[in-house]
């Protein structure tokens, strides 16, 4: 295997000693937490379908018939009562799904370890993902490697030592508590089996060795291997959740694995994750960095915390944001959860379920600016899901059409009300937002077929139910009640709070960015002209941003007081990000008034879980501010990452992770709006640098170069047909790239104006010039080109 750069590791001088200290790997469906413990390893395992119960229709019967009531007391200010009768009529029955589950442990207890250890180093090579663990015993060097295989769909777990003979130890399976069956096969194999719930899913999880030298037998609950050179371990496991017989696919996964040498079985894996892995690479130079031998990864935090800075942490925190997306989320597996897939709990926090209001969505943000947009397809697959379950709950709850999905869901796709913690559950959104995720792969890949079969029937029939439930306000404005402000509350003149309410922001702002959505998809496509007509009434219906008392933006359609003006969630700010309603150049007025918005939250304590912060960071990106976006990168680092650089909201929750990667990338490169922007967000604290392969929305690639804060260069490569429109601090012009195939571009000058353009008011006009599929341009400043 070809050497990785030590900028793109993690790594620790000692041993794991609590979860948050272990180090994950993973295959989208597979996950693994590897403590690298000397005398007894542990490895803790998940498999992504594991999840305790079974699907249920928990819509609630009375609900159709209490909307109207529930709508009418919140049109009279009663949202007390309003709550009562949601919380009567629209609770589910059951009221709760139940959670993602830990598979369990691979424990590993050796013999003859415990004389004095040396040269302990555990690490996790973020571009060949491989966590390691190397020390010396007793003059002997002992060495573990521990992948995810996407090819093998098994994870691998190599031992080795460099004095022959020196490998004795047990190996088991476990799961606590467990009440399935444990299987010994032959001398080599064991099998987990059983069932997460009655109704719940079948697992079967299978340990095989593969041993060098000495020998192994199966005794009670252990494979015993008794002075063997070097040792494969392969863990396979399944669920009925894709296959009716999952022990069977399973030992035919452990058994296929088994039959490969392990160069083989690491080559394949390693080389799949670096192609992936490697088309981005971040350079944040950094001349104090110590770049070839850096400290372990948890003294560098430790640093950050004490107020010094290190870029290159900041880099491999971008970069292991990508690793996690990437390890948690591939095609056919499921979605990253709240936990991505790591989870060592049978009762993990809010069920590491799929939290539509937010917590999801941001776990995708970095997955088509950053490179990985297959790793969104799982998304795609969970939208068809709730398609179906949500046109039910669509019908019985509201008595509507199309499809809706509430604030969370689960291993089923669930889409009905989840709980009954009032500020967050009777929240209609969840379906729409996520469904613009599909809309924003497609932006990024212009891939058309998608667009027509998946993207935009599923964006339609968000849409749909919209143009059902929303309903008049007094000034004839079009909107969302029941809703809520997630998870947010407010204070009526009478001092009485409020949850639920009518017309909250977000809710206007989502709803216009998927009624938007729809209207250029059903015009690329040519599809539904009448159906077109309805959306473009509706959306000029809706109610538009507003701005109140505070010169903030108002977070719902009156202007009232807010007993937690620091809350974590910034719904209202979705027009700035990910929305593009909101835009510094298009709408100044209401990007001062998102500032204001920003400002006050962070005065209040804002930004306090991990993924509050990162959208922070987003949000200042977008408004251009990269010193802000970049003290708020530093109090995520600071305050909500672990020793392991897993976010911490607290607890763990893997958001923070996503998001802070998106938000780097937004730093760097924008592509909202129609405009690509270079180096939108540069902060001083990164003066030269170099990104390469980020991606832009309308099908491209991009590297940028910059040193003392200023544009070098940037190179892009189209997979589209398109007019680029492109800006930076200075004006830009362009050239084809000299070794570039394609040299058809021509410059389109903006009005008949000159090539390159002029600034105007101080602001440079973007450069536009037509991109053909499979060119690559350079950009540069025009003073320098
Ligand atoms: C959101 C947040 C909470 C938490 C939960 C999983 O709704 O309000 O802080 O992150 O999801």
């Amino acid at each position: 295997m070809s050497m990785s750069d030590a900028r793109n590791r993690l790594w620790y001088s000692r041993p794991a000693k609590v979860w948050t200290q272990a180090l994950p790997i993973g295959n989208g469906r597979l996950g693994g937490m590897v403590f690298g413990s000397i005398q007894e390893e542990r490895i803790q395992l998940n498999e992504d379908s594991v999840w305790y119960g079974g699907p249920k229709n928990r819509d609630n019967p009375a609900a159709a018939a209490h909307i109207g009531e529930i709508r009418r007391l919140l049109f009279e200010g009663k949202p007390q009562e309003a709550e009562r009768l949601a919380r009567l009529a629209m609770t589910s029955v059951p009221e709760h799904f139940a959670p993602y589950q830990t598979l369990g442990d691979l424990q590993l207890i050796f013999e003859g370890l415990d004389g004095e250890i040396g040269d302990y180093a555990s690490e996790l090579d973020l571009e060949t993902g491989v966590a390691s663990v190397a020390f010396r015993c007793g003059g002997t060097e002992y060495r573990r490697e521990a992948f995810a295989s996407v090819p093998a769909q098994v994870l691998v777990v190599r031992l080795t030592a460099a004095a022959p003979g020196s490998l004795t130890f047990a190996a088991a399976l476990s799961r606590r508590p467990f009440d399935g069956t444990l299987e010994r096969l032959g001398d080599d194999t064991l099998a987990m089996s059983g069932q997460c719930g009655p109704d719940g899913v079948v697992y079967c999880a299978a340990l095989k060795a593969v041993v060098e030298g000495g020998k192994a037998e199966t005794i009670g609950s252990y494979i015993s291997v008794e002075r063997a050179d070097a040792v494969t371990l392969i863990i396979a496991a399944q669920t009925s959740f894709r296959h009716a017989d999952p022990r069977r696919i399973c030992l035919e996964e452990a058994g296929a694995a088994a039959c490969k040498p392990y160069d083989d079985l690491l080559r394949a894996h390693a080389e799949e994750h670096r192609a992936m892995f490697g088309r981005v690479a971040l350079e944040l130079h950094d001349p104090h960095a110590e770049v070839r031998c850096p400290r372990p990864t948890d003294e560098r935090l430790q640093r950050v915390r004490e107020g010094e800075t290190d870029t290159g942490l900041e880099a491999l925190f971008f970069q292991y944001g990508r690793y996690l997306l990437m390890a948690s989320s591939r095609p056919g597996s499921l979605p990253a959860n709240l936990q991505g897939i790591w989870n060592d709990s049978h009762t993990p926090p809010w069920e590491a379920d799929y939290h539509l209001n937010i917590n999801l969505q941001m776990n995708y943000w970095p997955a088509e600016a950053c490179n990985l947009a297959e790793c969104h397809e799982p998304v795609f697959d969970l939208l068809e899901r709730l398609r179906t379950n949500g046109r039910r709950t669509a019908k019985t709850v509201y008595g509507a059409r199309g499809f809706v999905a509430h604030h969370a869901t689960d291993l089923w796709a669930d889409t009905a009300v989840q709980g009954s913690y009032i500020p967050a559950v009777f929240w209609p959104m969840g379906g729409a937002w996520l469904a613009l995720h599909a809309w924003e792969h497609f932006r990024y890949g212009g891939d058309t077929a998608f667009l027509a079969e998946r993207a935009y029937p599923v964006m339609k029939e968000a849409a749909e139910f919209f143009l059902d439930f929303l309903t008049e306000d007094e000034q004839g404005r079009l909107v969302t009640a029941p809703s809520l402000s997630p998870e947010n509350s407010y204070r009526l003149p009478n001092g009485n709070i409020g949850r639920l309410c009518v017309g909250p922001s977000m809710d206007s702002q989502i709803l216009h960015a998927l009624f938007a959505g729809c209207l250029e998809a059903s015009r690329l496509l040519g599809a539904d002209e009448d159906f077109r007509a309805e959306l473009e009434q509706a959306m000029r219906r809706l109610p538009k941003p507003e701005i109140g008392r505070h010169g903030q933006l108002m977070e719902w359609s009156v202007d009232y007081d807010e007993p937690e003006p620091g809350h974590r969630h910034i719904s209202h700010l979705f027009a700035l990000h990910p929305g593009e309603q909101i835009t510094p150049d298009g709408t100044p007025e209401l990007a001062e008034a998102a500032r204001a918005t920003l400002e006050r939250r962070l005065r209040h304590g804002g930004g306090h879980t991990g993924w509050s912060r990162a959208w922070i960071m987003n949000f200042w990106a977008r408004l251009g501010e990269g010193g802000q976006a970049y003290d708020n990168l530093l109090s995520l680092l600071r305050r909500s990452v672990h020793p392991n650089l897993f976010g911490d909201h607290p607890p763990f929750q893997i958001d923070a992770n996503f998001g802070g990667t998106a938000a780097i990338a937004e730093m760097l490169l924008q592509s909202h709006g129609g405009e690509i922007r270079l180096l939108p967000a540069l902060p001083s604290a990164w003066p030269d640098g170099r990104v390469t392969g980020l991606r832009a929305r309308g099908g491209y690639e991009v590297d940028i170069v910059w040193q003392d804060g200023r544009l070098v260069e940037a190179r892009l490569r189209a997979s589209c047909d398109g007019i680029c429109a492109i800006r930076c601090a200075e004006p830009l012009a362009v050239s084809p790239e000299r070794e570039s195939f394609a040299a058809i571009f021509s410059a389109v000058p903006r009005d008949g104006g000159q090539e390159p353009p002029a600034a105007t008011g101080g602001k440079p006009e973007p450069l536009r010039f037509a991109a053909k599929a499979g060119g690559s341009y350079v950009v540069r400043p025009s003073g320098r080109a």
